[in-house]
């Protein structure tokens, strides 16, 4: 078991939470990394994400080296294509999007990415992700071409992420969207946390540090935030590391 996957297990055995910030590279113009990665580096941020819908390659590429000489956390990719798998990263999560039925994003990517991995250095972590609604369509839900689960079948949602633990998948990720109207509800969080033994990530729509603070007491034991970093950086000041 490679050191990033570890840690997060380490990090759930002694009861600490971790928090990803992402990072778009559509919306992170290079001269801004080193402020916004300082404020990271201050916070109590644990992982930085990167990942977009509709970056290319080399505008990845660059963003990562450039994070990855600022900050000692650990550079993790969250790709929205193939294209955007790059060794200046320490990991990939490695996505199957099992909310839906779209078999280029349950294996079709996955074997495209091959190549770009044999000879690269990644930690890969198996992800099952869930595309959870939220009230208006996701650009998860535009590009893939899949429908969210509903949020009121919690069983189904709970039974998927239960699938996807017994397919072999490190991780679960639920996900309510970039910029969600509201983030998953707490209910389906505590449920699905409850029935896995594999660590739960939480993100979409989280803005506030009670959100935060939400999510966490119900079982995520890491959230995702990027949106409201992107609007307001002051939101970095309420997470500042003591
Ligand atoms: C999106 O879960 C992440 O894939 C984070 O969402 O941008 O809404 O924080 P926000």
């Amino acid at each position: 078991m490679k050191a990033i996957y570890k840690n997060i297990l380490r990090s759930i055995s002694e009861e600490k939470k971790g928090l990803a910030v992402l990072i778009d590279p559509d919306k992170m113009p290079i001269e801004k990394v080193f402020g916004f990665i300082e404020k990271v580096n201050q916070s109590i941020a644990t992982h930085i994400f990167v990942g977009g819908s509709t970056v290319d390659d080399t505008t990845t590429a660059i963003l990562v080296a450039t994070i990855n000489t600022h900050t000692k956390l650990p550079v993790v990719l969250f790709p929205g294509d193939v294209s955007q798998i790059t060794n200046h990263a320490d990991a990939l999560l490695f996505l199957s999007l099992i909310s839906g039925d779209n078999p280029e994003y349950l294996i079709g990517k996955h074997v495209r990415a091959v190549s770009k991995l044999r000879d690269s250095n990644l930690e890969v972590i198996p992800t099952g992700y869930l595309l959870i609604e939220n009230g208006k369509q996701t650009s998860v839900e535009k590009v893939t071409q899949t429908k969210p689960l509903a949020r009121d079948n919690v069983q189904e949602i709970v039974d998927t992420a239960i699938a996807g633990e017994l397919l072999g998948m490190q991780l679960i990720y639920l996900e309510a969207g970039s910029g969600a109207l509201q983030p998953v509800p707490t209910e389906i969080i505590s449920f699905v946390k409850q029935a896995l033994s594999i660590p739960l990530i939480v993100g979409g729509g989280i803005r506030t540090k009670q959100q935060l603070k939400n999510a966490y007491d119900f079982g995520a034991d890491l959230v995702v935030i990027g949106t409201a970093f992107e609007d307001d950086e002051a939101f970095f000041d309420e997470l500042k590391k003591k």
